[in-house]
């Protein structure tokens, strides 16, 4: 049989597929015929199909994948809803036309052009579908695959991942469009490819992201955990242990990571490729070999085995140790090293010449130092999951995503005052353990709590987080349920055809 993840997206004609029952299959009924008026009533026609793709929860692994470290996430319930229709050749202007059924978005428009430029420096809502657009059609041009001229899109989106709160929002939309594009073109691909695809359609908003999002949104399955790993891309089912339960919590400061690249992800990847470099000389490769060769901090550790005995460790924390000084580098001390200047070293990357413009200094030490641990404790957390004892197993687990989060905040300082207080809410809520989740610098945080205290681990927050930011009006009280909320590992992308 083959593996789930080698088939291609499944196409459903009801809802149930997805949406199992109960009030979350009403919820979708209810989603779906909105969608379907809103659709109607904008464009005077019904779309031809609808494309869904989950936000996800990362559990542990923040901040590796673009590293070449597995990291282990699951998709949550909320998603966004892509509806679509693809106009005739001769039918009115060719134009994608794409509308929410949130009237916050208000329609953004763009050309057919598939090598249109996004206009980066003004930011719009619609640039993810764009995203998704560009990207395919980049991928069938290579590829030869034949997909005729193009031709006017209509398309509705309906979005329940709360934006900027490291759920992966953009992915479920950049994945949910890309997946209807793809469908109404009449083609579909096994999930391994399009996760590849997708992860390369949303790097075209600017933000040098690794894959985890888009991986999970498609592979995922109802009832596991992923561990993903890249090159190539790759999902394992991990079953988490009976008797605890994940609660996600929003810390209200919202993170727009599109807009914020060039000091805070995209700073980190530069950051860590630098890292890489100065490593891979110091173990004894020659500067321009180093430059050209050593992409990611995955990569250094490869060379660690390679020089181990000889002018190296195995350990690429041991190295990180021996060659990396605490001290914060400048750009001339890195220069001194790679005896080339960082402008030359990353001339082919517009994004990246942007954080060399804002970066003041680099901390090669704390970033790297980061990474390798974060990647250990992956491992760890999946090691974790297959052992006995459920008790000790979640205590485990709970400490690992304490170190977790104790390294995102000390080492990467990717945290923020809000998600530090919520974290320190809930631990003192004996959380088993907390940490923030998907990129930080705002966003939630993710808990594991003991399956029998949710219901008074969700009203203690309330209590000791949201009801100071009730009273002074950054929240409604009504939307609480929206902001914290316990969540199951969800199913992954899909497609409707009715
Ligand atoms: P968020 O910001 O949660 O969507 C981002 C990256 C991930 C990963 C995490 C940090 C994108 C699309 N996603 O996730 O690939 O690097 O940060 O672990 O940029
Ligand atoms: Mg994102």
């Amino acid at each position: 049989m083959a593996k789930h993840e080698d088939l291609a997206v499944p196409i459903y004609s009801k809802l149930d597929d997805v949406y199992g029952d109960g009030s979350q299959l009403e919820e979708a009924e209810l989603r779906f015929s909105i969608l379907k008026s809103k659709f109607k009533q904008m464009f005077g026609h019904v779309p031809d199909i609808y494309a869904r793709a989950p936000g996800r929860v990362n559990l542990i692994g923040e901040h590796i994948d673009y590293e070449g470290y597995s990291v282990l996430p699951m998709a949550i319930r909320q998603d966004t809803i892509v509806a679509i229709r693809k106009l005739d050749a001769g039918e009115s202007e060719k134009l994608l036309r794409i509308a929410n059924v949130n009237d916050k978005y208000t329609m953004c428009t763009y050309p057919v052009d598939p090598d249109q430029e996004i206009d980066l420096k003004n930011h719009r809502w619609g640039h993810y579908f764009i995203c998704g657009y560009k990207g395919f059609h980049e991928y069938a041009k290579l590829g030869g695959l034949e997909v005729g001229s193009p031709v006017g899109l209509d398309v509705v989106i309906d979005g329940t991942v709360p934006t900027g709160s490291g759920l992966s929002s953009s992915a479920a939309f950049v994945c949910s469009s890309t997946i209807a594009i793809m469908a109404v073109l009449g083609v579909n691909l096994p999930k391994t490819e399009l996760a590849q695809l997708t992860c390369e359609c949303e790097r075209h908003i600017g933000t040098q992201s690794g894959g985890m999002d888009q991986a999970i949104s498609i592979m995922a399955k109802t009832g596991f955990a992923e561990l993903i790993d890249f090159n190539p891309i790759r999902a394992t089912d991990v079953q988490l242990p009976a008797g605890g339960s994940f609660v996600i919590a929003h810390s209200l400061a919202e993170s727009q990571k599109a807009v914020t690249a060039a000091t805070n992800y995209n700073n980190r990847v530069v950051e860590c490729r630098l890292a890489s470099i100065v490593l891979g000389i110091k173990l004894g490769m020659e500067p321009e070999e180093a430059i050209s060769k050593v992409k990611t901090l995955s990569d250094v550790e490869g060379l660690c085995v390679s020089f181990a005995g000889t002018r190296g460790s195995s350990d690429p924390t041991l190295a990180v140790k021996e060659y990396l000084k605490e001290e914060p580098y400048t750009a001339e001390e890195i220069e001194k090293i790679t005896c080339k200047s960082l402008d030359l070293i990353f001339a082919a990357s517009a994004s990246s010449l942007d954080v060399l413009k804002a970066a003041k200094h680099y901390k090669l030490f704390q970033r790297a130092s980061h990474v390798y641990s974060e990647a250990k404790r992956v491992y760890a957390f999946k090691d974790a999951v297959s052992s006995n004892s459920d008790e000790e197993t979640l205590k485990k687990l709970g400490d690992l995503m304490n170190d977790s989060h104790y390294s995102c905040s000390v080492l990467y300082e990717c945290s923020c005052p809000e998600l530090e207080e919520l974290v320190k809410v809930c631990k003192e809520n004996v959380a088993l353990g907390a940490r923030l989740t998907g990129a930080g610098w705002g966003g939630c945080a993710v808990a594991l709590v003991k399956e029998s205290i949710v219901p008074q681990f969700i009203l203690n927050l309330k209590e000791q987080f949201y009801q100071s930011r009730i009273d002074n009006g950054t929240i409604n009280k009504t939307d609480l349920g929206l902001y914290v909320f316990a969540s199951k590992p969800s199913s992954g992308a899909a497609i409707f055809k009715f």
